[in-house]
């Protein structure tokens, strides 16, 4: 991709479809996904997740193809699993999308819209997207966006919060200019403890906090921290956080703040809202707790753990007996980088080496690949392990956590041969 391509005057365009798309929901209104349908109604694409209410709604909207709904308001859908299959990069139309306040732009006028670096600097700065492509080194990474709450409809006992399946991540090649050499240019003041991030979106009742996240400045100066205004070559979605959003590898896609527009550099640690309380893991290492312990000391959550999939099987699927079959996946970590992936055909009793796939970076999902050849009429329970460079792997069990957090347990899948 070129280094300077400039992102399109037009600018981004929320609405266009979206009508349309609100119209079909209240044709289908208020049966909602638990009741009959009607005679003679439309009935909506439905997909069920592997939990109870696991019903959804596969629904477009722009620069989307058919996603599985989570809340229209504010948007957040996911990806269907089977789009992990089709490689190591996520396309960004089918990216999941995950916003708290309602109060989304549904246009930005790239040309008009500016970022300020302000607080603890010594000379503020505002800069429109062309500066920011212009004044500073353009840097590539691929890296995993994945929620805290990935998977947290898995969570048993049940947790509140948005029902996720395993779709609500994604692994895109950002490009943009490194935070710390804005900050540089901007010049911290001495006092300077944390960076804190607020975007464009607004919360439509004012008693919502505005999201906003904050970073060390150890993590904030970090060579890979990007302001990224494009992924996989292209301006990046309105959805996913035109036209410009920051970018942490290895770290949960809370900080990776989208619509960019404010940086301020503070001297002391943000306790903002969606610092504290929200967005915090237990302090113990395995950021567990028992439901209903109370008292529990937290810390903001931070790295992602390790994780692996399989892509091209689902648990309940079948399977080819007799002949060799391929059994694909992904595997990633908090960008220690993965260093081997571990497959079984019997539930976790024996495990072989998978073969991993091109390297793309440490912050990057990992493809990989087993070869077995199950017998006609068997049954098999498949899992797959992956291990980091310094050694860390998945947990055996599913950790358990208030707000269903950081779940990495080693998934299996039920299959049977035909
Ligand atoms: N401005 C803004 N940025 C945000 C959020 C938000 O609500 N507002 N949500 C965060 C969270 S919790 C997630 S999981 C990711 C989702 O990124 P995506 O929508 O591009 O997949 O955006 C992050 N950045
Ligand atoms: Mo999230």
């Amino acid at each position: 991709m070129d280094t300077n391509r400039s992102v399109p005057a037009r600018g981004h365009r929320l609405n266009a479809s979206r009508r349309g798309f609100m119209q079909k929901s209240a044709a289908l209104g208020s049966l909602g996904i638990l009741g009959g349908i009607p005679a003679g109604q439309a009935l909506a694409k439905v997909v069920t997740l592997p939990m109870e209410n696991g019903t959804r709604e596969l629904v477009t909207y722009p620069e989307k193809r058919e996603l599985i709904l989570m809340t229209a308001r504010p948007v957040q859908l996911e990806t269907p699993f089977e789009v992990f299959d089709e490689g190591a990069f996520t396309a960004n139309d089918a990216f999941f999308v995950r916003w708290h306040l309602a109060g989304v732009p549904t246009s930005i006028d790239p040309s008009q819209f500016k970022i300020q670096v302000r607080g603890r600097v010594r000379q503020a700065l505002s800069l429109t997207v062309a500066e920011l492509q212009s004044q500073f080194d353009s840097v590539e990474v691929a890296a995993v966006c994945q929620c805290s709450g990935n998977s947290r409809g898995l969570f048993n006992p049940r947790v509140p919060g948005g029902e996720w399946g395993n779709g609500a991540m994604g692994n895109a090649l950002w490009r943009g200019v490194r935070l710390r050499d804005v900050l540089q240019k901007a010049g911290l003041e001495i006092d300077a403890v944390q960076v804190r991030f607020n975007g464009a979106d607004t919360a439509p009742m004012p008693a919502t906090p505005d999201f906003i996240k904050a970073l060390d400045l150890s993590v904030a100066m970090g060579d890979e921290v990007l302001l990224a205004y494009a992924m996989n070559g292209k301006p990046l979605p309105l959805l996913n956080g035109f036209p410009v959003r920051l970018v942490v590898p290895g770290w949960f896609a809370t900080y990776w703040v989208k619509m960019l527009d404010d940086i301020e550099v503070i001297p002391k640690v943000d306790e903002n809202f969606w610092m504290k309380p929200a967005y915090r893991i237990p302090a113990d290492p395995c950021a567990c707790q028992v439901p209903g312990q109370q008292g529990v000391v937290t810390v903001p959550i931070h790295r992602m753990p390790v994780r692996s999939f399989i892509t091209n099987l689902s648990d309940g699927g079948k399977l080819k007996g007799g002949h060799a079959q391929t059994v694909r996946g992904i595997a990633f970590d908090g960008g220690y980088g993965i260093a081997q992936v571990l497959f079984s055909t019997d539930g976790g009793g024996s495990w072989m080496r998978a073969e991993l796939g091109p390297d793309h970076g440490r912050y990057s999902f990992r493809e990989w690949s087993a070869r077995f050849t199950p017998r006609p009429g068997r049954p098999y329970t498949l899992a797959c392990m992956a291990v980091n460079t310094i050694g860390e792997s998945q947990r055996l069990t599913p950790r358990w956590n208030p707000s269903g957090y950081m779940r990495n347990v080693v998934e299996t899948y039920r299959v049977h041969a035909v």
